[in-house]
């Protein structure tokens, strides 16, 4: 086992991962940006070095300073958390390459799964179900005009460099596919440096399934379960849930063994999410796969009883898992709210000084949090102000825990989306599971 890590990241991931290596007796090392001097996640960890100004570009981004932190300290491994640089395969190969331990999968399956287009070609090899898509490459706006016009309108463009839903164009006639796909291009070229794009059959009111995978290098792979993420805004999750009311137990096996699947097909190791749409139909396809922990990991570790940072920290030191298929279980029902520091109307994000604060807890309440009195949220980063999780044996009782907490749950000083969530709380459809990708955008 490791006996000191380097936490790449700030809020409230870095104080996770600290907690988690607290309990496993590692050391932990954290970098901040000026900023972020007295925050949290620096005052927790063993040693705090200052890596840079506020702005990320030139601190949580600044991948020489990071790596001169890990030599300087003489960590032996580094924790991307998740955003940041835990998807940059460049990253993870300097890290290789210095012998610090990046603690996730390898690069070359991180610059494989970053490729959206090279990713769905292995899934298909692997015999996954992938939507209707243009597998052969795209040469011409012609050639593309023919294959949106033989998948069958509506088609949607995706940026194989994209992912997480940037840099995506829905088109639902002909007549509007020659401008988009240019727009596409072109706005792909600009955002990831990569103008390929790809064209897909368009789902059109799909559920987001996500599918917990683990794996370690002796060739074994797990799957924890599905997260249900369809309740979103632009692309952003504002709450997800674990499991999904709407899977059966045969369902969810077929999922989580094609997600186990892809993962030993490409000899993945460390943990994962693989994630699908799931149409009305109940037919689920490959979306992609994120090589990272991600925002939504506590909902999982609530249903199952297995902490996922601790188990990625072993993964990543080589340790064997420490537990087979069959010793998964799902139990009860989790629910996760985003707490942003936003405008409730326009969802535009509202850094400031928070200046009262309480946090709801009892049985069956967690928070993820990294903020507290007094405390100003910068504007540099994202505006996560707490990760508010709730417990239930069933999903009723997950519903009434999390409106109970949302209802003692008190921040002044900042806007927040508090209210939103109380609203989705009492909302029928939601309550009677009746959600997919467009909730939010019809809820008054
Ligand atoms: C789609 C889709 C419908 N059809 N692909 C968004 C995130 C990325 N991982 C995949 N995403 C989607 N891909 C096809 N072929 C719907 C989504 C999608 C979405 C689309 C528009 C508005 C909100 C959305 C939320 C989740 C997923």
């Amino acid at each position: 086992m490791f006996h000191k890590i380097l936490i790449a990241n700030r809020g409230e991931i870095a104080v996770r991962i600290i907690r988690a290596c607290k309990e496993l007796g590692i050391r932990t090392v954290a970098v901040y940006s000026e900023v972020d001097r007295d925050s949290l996640h620096a005052r927790l960890a063993d040693e705090a070095i200052c890596i840079g100004p506020a702005k990320s570009k030139d601190s949580y981004l600044n991948v020489s300073s990071i790596i001169s932190a890990a030599e300087v300290t003489d960590a032996e491994a580094i924790h991307p958390g998740y955003g940041f640089l835990a998807e940059n395969a460049e990253f993870a190969e300097i890290c290789e390459n210095c012998g610090i331990k990046f603690i996730g999968p390898s690069s070359n399956n991180m610059r494989l799964m970053g490729n959206k287009i090279q990713a769905k070609k292995e899934v298909e090899k692997i015999r996954v179900h992938v939507l209707p898509w243009s597998n052969s490459g795209i040469k011409d706006e012609k050639d593309a005009m023919d294959i949106a016009r033989k998948i069958g309108f509506p088609i949607i463009i995706k940026a194989a460099a994209g992912g997480g839903g940037r840099g995506m164009k829905i088109v639902h006639t002909p007549a509007s596919f020659g401008n988009a796909f240019h727009t596409a291009k072109n706005e792909a070229q600009a955002a990831f440096g990569n103008g390929d794009v790809y064209i897909e059959k368009f789902c059109e009111a799909p559920r987001h399934i996500e599918i917990q995978i683990m794996a370690d290098k002796y060739g074994n792979t797990v799957y924890l379960g599905e997260r249900d993420c369809s309740i979103q805004r632009r692309h952003q999750k504002i709450l997800e849930e674990a499991p999904s009311h709407i899977l059966d137990e045969k369902l969810r096996r077929k999922m989580g063994e094609a997600a186990v699947r892809i993962a030993s097909g490409i000899g993945y190791t460390n943990i994962g999410t693989v994630e699908f749409l799931l149409d009305n139909s109940m037919r689920y396809y490959f979306m992609e796969m994120n090589t990272r922990v991600q925002v939504e990991h506590p909902v999982t570790e609530m249903v199952t009883g297995i902490d996922i940072i601790k188990e990625q920290i072993r993964l990543a030191a080589g340790e064997r898992l420490r537990f087979k298929q069959k010793h998964i279980r799902i139990k009860g029902h989790s629910i996760e709210c985003r707490i942003n520091a936003e405008d409730p109307d326009t969802f535009v994000p509202c850094p400031g000084k928070i200046t009262s604060l309480h946090m709801p807890g009892g049985p069956g309440v967690r928070v993820d949090s990294a903020i507290s009195c007094s405390y100003t949220v910068p504007p540099h980063y994202d505006a996560l102000l707490a990760k508010l999780v709730v417990y239930g044996e069933s999903r009723a009782e997950a519903i009434s825990r999390m409106a109970m907490a949302l209802d003692e749950m008190e921040i002044e000083g900042v806007k927040t989306n508090i209210a939103l969530h109380r609203k989705i709380m009492n909302d029928h459809d939601f309550i009677a599971g009746k959600i997919d990708i467009n909730f939010l955008n019809i809820f008054a």
